[in-house]
């Protein structure tokens, strides 16, 4: 049986690597195979347009240049790593996917939506989530939240303004597709937040047991 791709997403700072970690614990609990893996990334290739994109430099980055890369370093991840994963009836849980294009170049650049649409067939076909968490909580904070870590890539470095459309684009994806992406309030204390996922999750996986 093909395997279930899950996807976890958000703005700065809403806590994906402490919770991608929550998961893996999760699905490995429920005896579950699964791969974890990120985008843009999770092949050599992959993880060379990662840098790319996310590296600062002293030209400008052309919007349509950053789109285009991040579906080049999609086409080769499905290629090489999610297809053939959930074709051996593997999980993939994936930190970051193509709502995080809609969100950022979408949202946060202004990126035409149909634009989007196209490369997303065009590379994707007929893949998509079957579950996506999308981890929400105040830009504002989790920009405080963030500024305990390491200096800003070329995203991080953005404005608030940029994050707040991100996040109104991610909180849009999520009104449309209530099903497929459940939205977790990040804001609150840790416990809680995995809390909301652990319910997501087991929810998920009963529809699916009973599919
Ligand atoms: N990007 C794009 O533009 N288009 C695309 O199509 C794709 C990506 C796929 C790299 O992503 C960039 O690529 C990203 C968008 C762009 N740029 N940005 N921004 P990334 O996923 O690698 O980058 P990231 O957003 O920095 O993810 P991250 O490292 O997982 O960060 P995080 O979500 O902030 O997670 P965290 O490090 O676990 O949490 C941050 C801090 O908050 C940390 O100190 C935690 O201990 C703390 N934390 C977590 N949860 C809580 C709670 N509940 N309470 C209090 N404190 C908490």
């Amino acid at each position: 049986m093909r395997g279930k791709f899950i996807t976890l997403e958000g703005t700065e700072g809403v806590g994906k690597t402490t919770n991608m970690a929550f998961i893996q614990q999760w699905l490995t609990d429920q005896c579950i195979d699964f791969v974890t893996t990120r985008e843009p990334g999770g092949t050599p290739l992959a993880e060379d347009i990662r840098h790319l994109l996310l590296t600062h430099r002293d030209e400008a980055v052309d919007e349509t240049a950053e789109l285009l890369l991040m579906f080049a370093a999609r086409s080769q991840h499905i290629a090489q790593v999610i297809e053939p994963a959930l074709a051996a009836g593997k999980w993939v849980l994936c930190d970051r996917f193509t709502d995080a294009t809609y969100a950022y170049q979408g949202g946060g650049r202004g990126q035409s939506t149909e634009h989007i649409a196209q490369l997303e067939q065009l590379v994707q076909g007929d893949l998509r989530p079957d579950l996506t968490l999308l981890l929400d909580l105040p830009v504002d904070v989790g920009l405080q939240r963030a500024r305990k870590r390491s200096d800003p890539d070329r995203f991080e470095a953005e404005r608030q303004q940029f994050f707040t459309r991100v996040r109104d684009a991610y909180l849009e994806r999520a009104r449309q597709q209530p099903k497929r992406c459940q939205v977790v309030d990040a804001s609150l204390p840790l416990e809680q937040v995995q809390g909301q996922i652990d319910t997501a999750l087991q929810q998920f996986i009963a529809e699916a047991n009973h599919d």
